[in-house]
């Protein structure tokens, strides 16, 4: 882990060289890929230590998660982006509410970098987890019944995706709140999707978010995720997007 800090890592990355001293450049500049792949998408830090949702999720599923698949698709997001210089002037959320314009492979990239930068945000250590805030508990209790029958429709969702995808708590533009569910890197905010809305949470269960702890058992995974939800980024998600919903 320390070895991120140092200076040469964002090169051994494939970062942008530009983002070092000069002097630091041209002595890594032998490390340097030949032609840099662009950067404009960055892979984001962890909000916390790789360990600390243990035993929820297991540090070796996060540095994985986060450092090669989610890696991943930031570098393939940003390959596309040489491939349409159209989508260069927009934003992440603009790509995706149009991205039925595209192929698959931005699709699939700009849909796993949001969500996995999303799920981190929206994933804290048990301790720091909170609760929903007053409205969006009253949110949930009036379009669910209760927080106990919230988790048990997400559980359901998640039981019933086949293979790779997710499960989301969203805000539709009506304000009410639904549990859907995307496959792929499908997420509620693409023009593709069959319900459309504002992620407040949500769940991976591709087998890469839960397979080195819990083997086939996705649904002990999601059972235990809902322990390391951050209720204080979910209810600030939700009070962006109802309080944008009245302007
Ligand atoms: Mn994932």
């Amino acid at each position: 882990m320390a070895i991120r800090k140092t200076a040469i890592v964002p090169v051994l990355l494939g970062y942008a060289v530009s983002l070092l001293p000069a002097s630091a450049a041209a002595a890594s500049a032998v490390a340097a890929p030949a032609a840099a792949a662009g950067t404009r998408f960055e892979l984001p830090r962890l909000p916390w230590p790789a360990d600390a949702l243990e035993p929820a999720i297991d540090a070796e599923t996060m540095e994985i998660h986060h450092g090669r698949h989610h890696r991943a698709q930031v570098d393939g997001l940003n390959a596309q982006l040489e491939k349409h210089p159209e989508l260069a002037s927009l934003s992440l959320e603009q790509i995706l509410q149009r991205v039925s314009r595209y192929p698959d492979a931005v699709r699939n990239n700009a849909g796993g970098h949001w969500n996995h930068a999303f799920f981190w945000q929206n994933l804290a250590p048990a301790r720091d987890a909170g609760a929903p805030s007053g409205k969006l508990a009253a949110a949930i209790e009036r379009d669910f019944g209760s927080l106990e029958d919230l988790r048990k429709a997400i559980e359901a969702a998640a039981g019933a995706r086949f293979g790779s995808g997710w499960v989301w708590l969203i805000v539709r533009d009506d304000g009410s709140l639904a549990v859907t569910s995307t496959a792929n890197q499908d997420n509620p905010l693409m023009d593709v999707v069959a319900e459309r809305g504002t992620p407040v949470i949500g769940v991976d269960v591709w087998e890469h978010a839960y397979y080195l702890r819990y083997r086939n058992r996705r649904g002990e995974y999601v059972s235990n995720w809902w322990k390391v939800v951050n209720w204080n980024d979910a209810s600030r998600r939700y009070a962006e997007a109802t309080a944008a919903q009245q302007h």
